[in-house]
């Protein structure tokens, strides 16, 4: 059996009882969003990871939230692709717990395309997000529990994204005192509901997560769109894989790769589609 054998894929789809996928940015690559390693990956002059954290929002809180907010009108303003309308179908098809997605995505289109937690299967869901969304925002201050859903665009007028987009000359926004604050405390800045690096996970998320992988084994991991590097997102297939499970990878490069059981190279939005019929 190669690799990229696709009958061999659809058997073991077929036969799985149990199915997770782990999903990255390269899900949501065809419909738009940049994704953060290789080219995707820089903003102005800004490396898109260095200003995905605590500190740099401590340092500069104006520049990160021109970033979000740039992101948030991007992903308002595109759509799902042909991807995560397959995975949203397979959810149905299979509910929970047969099929679970982990997505790192934060940008609302798995939900866009209808890939939803059925709120009568609670605690079983078919989708977790492991690093929050663009659109849950919340105060900076961890006292202060202050959050709410926002898809506003802009935010507040100050993000009013240019027509041009911001990949221009660096903006005076270097000050906080027009950015999103916090209604209850008055005091703090909002934040977007993220997960940043250093940051914590849902711990009740991680929970739920390993006793879907601990209870019952997985039978297959669909890894998707993601250079895996970041924890725990990272180390899941490997946890599938340990229990006997098998792994397929899903990416435009698959050029450095474990040990995997299928490798498919190219588009997801094209890929997915076709494995998942
Ligand atoms: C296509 C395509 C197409 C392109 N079709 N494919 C264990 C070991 C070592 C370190 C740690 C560990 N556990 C925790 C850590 C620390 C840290 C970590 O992982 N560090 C690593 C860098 C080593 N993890 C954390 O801090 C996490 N917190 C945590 O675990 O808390 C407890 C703890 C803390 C500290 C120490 C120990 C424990 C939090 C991680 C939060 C990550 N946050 C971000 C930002 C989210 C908000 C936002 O979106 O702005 O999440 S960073 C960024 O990376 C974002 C992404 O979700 C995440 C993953 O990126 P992803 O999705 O893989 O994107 P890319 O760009 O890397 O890859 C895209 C892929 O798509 C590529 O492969 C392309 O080829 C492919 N592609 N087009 C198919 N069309």
């Amino acid at each position: 059996m190669s690799k990229s054998d696709l009958s061999s894929f659809h058997e073991a789809l077929l036969n799985a009882k149990r199915i997770l996928a782990v999903c990255g940015a390269g899900l949501s690559a065809s419909s738009g969003i940049p994704t953060f390693r290789g080219a995707g990956g820089m903003w102005r002059k800004h490396n898109a990871l260095e200003l995905a954290t605590p500190e740099a929002f401590r340092k500069d809180p104006g520049l990160v939230w021109q970033f979000y907010s740039l992101r948030r009108h991007k992903a308002l303003t595109s759509s799902p692709n042909a991807a995560h309308y397959a995975l949203a179908e397979l959810a149905r098809k299979r509910p929970p717990p047969e099929f679970l997605t982990l997505t790192q995505n934060v940008d609302g289109l798995s939900e866009a395309a209808g890939h939803v937690n059925c709120p009568l299967s609670d605690p079983l869901k078919s989708i977790e997000y492991l690093h929050g969304s663009l659109y849950h925002v919340r105060c900076a201050r961890v006292w202060c529990r202050y959050s709410r859903f926002d898809i506003s665009d802009p935010i507040v007028p100050s993000l009013l994204v240019p027509s041009e987009g911001l990949d221009g000359d660096e903006a005076s926004w270097t000050s906080d005192v027009e950015l999103p604050r916090c209604p209850q405390c008055k005091t703090g800045l909002l934040r977007p509901g993220v997960v940043w690096f250093g940051e914590e996970l849902d711990s009740q998320m991680l929970k739920r997560i390993q006793q879907y992988i601990e209870r019952d084994p997985v039978d297959l991991c669909i890894v998707i769109g993601t250079s895996g590097t970041v924890y725990p997102a990272a180390g899941y297939a490997n946890l599938v894989k340990a229990q006997g499970g098998k792994v397929a990878i899903v990416d435009i490069d698959c050029s450095v790769r474990g040990n995997a059981d299928w490798l498919f190279e190219g588009d997801a939005a094209k890929l997915i589609p076709e494995m998942l019929e």
